[in-house]
């Protein structure tokens, strides 16, 4: 399972204030922490309510991470100009997040991803919000593989996000978007990549961990291959190789957590 750290966002408040006071250390120590934690990428988001020097403050901390890490820097951010300042800022292998099945939305995120020889995030939702099953789930999947080649991309930078919701609002969704994982995976030859973002599923409920690392084992089951998640979730970590093993994608070993 790929781990894309989702711990540089601004709306955690010691990361907030960090990005408010420009403490590029306290950044950099989140940054260290994570890598030490397994971290395969880095999810780069400036947090709500920092919208009108968006650009600025995204290319502030894009480069303040690249200064101590390689890692992928997965860009996360809806508006388009904070979007374009963090591409042109980075110089790592760059993960754009996200378009969505919006019309507009991928007429400028495609060109973009294809300008930056960027990977690129696309979210089954539109105008109209996100589907309620994995039917439609699927064919606003297979819309965005069909415009993103269309646009330049390529079938292989996409990651196809059915979107996770939380448990505690809408407990119909946990099986739908498994259900969608499965139907992402039968969309090309070979399987288009798939991304969550876990923690949504826990939103608002007790014993986050629990529930965040139960949904990663089961959609690692469906065949998911990537997630949004927290690197400093020892539990979590764990799980997510423990998953890794028993699907045989990596090696067993008598101490394959050490390893
Ligand atoms: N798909 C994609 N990108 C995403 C998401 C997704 N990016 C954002 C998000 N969802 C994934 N990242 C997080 C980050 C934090 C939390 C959940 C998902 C979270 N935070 C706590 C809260 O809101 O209650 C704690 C915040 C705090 O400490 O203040 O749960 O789905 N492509």
């Amino acid at each position: 399972m790929f781990i894309v750290s989702e711990r540089i966002n601004g709306l955690f408040r010691s990361i907030g204030g960090a990005i408010d006071s420009r403490d590029a250390s306290a950044i950099q120590k989140a940054v260290l922490r994570q890598m030490e934690c397994g971290a395969d990428a880095l999810d780069i988001n400036i947090g709500p309510g920092r919208g009108s020097d968006g650009p600025e403050t995204m290319q502030w901390l894009v480069r303040t991470v690249q200064e101590v890490t390689d890692l992928p820097l997965c860009i996360d951010s809806p508006g388009l100009r904070t979007m374009q300042a963090g591409l042109e800022a980075c110089d790592n292998p760059v993960i754009i997040n996200s378009t969505t099945a919006e019309a507009a939305k991928m007429g400028a995120l495609f060109p973009l991803a294809a300008d930056h020889d960027a990977d690129i995030i696309c979210l089954t939702m539109d105008e109209k919000g996100i589907p309620n099953d994995a039917d439609s789930r699927a064919e606003m999947a297979m819309l965005m593989m069909t415009t993103a080649m269309d646009l330049g991309v390529s079938p292989e930078r996409v990651l196809l996000d059915p979107l996770v919701l939380p448990v505690s609002a809408a407990q119909d969704q946990g099986r739908k978007v498994i259900e969608a994982v499965k139907m992402f995976q039968a969309m090309n030859d070979p399987s288009p990549r798939t991304i969550v973002g876990l923690s949504n599923v826990s939103n608002g409920a007790n014993d986050r961990s629990l529930l965040n690392r139960t949904y990663l084992a089961m959609l690692a089951g469906a065949g998911l291959t990537a997630a949004i998640a927290d690197p400093e979730d020892r539990a979590l970590m764990e799980a997510a190789k423990t998953a890794d093993v028993l699907l045989g994608s990596s090696l067993y070993c008598a101490d394959y957590l050490r390893e």
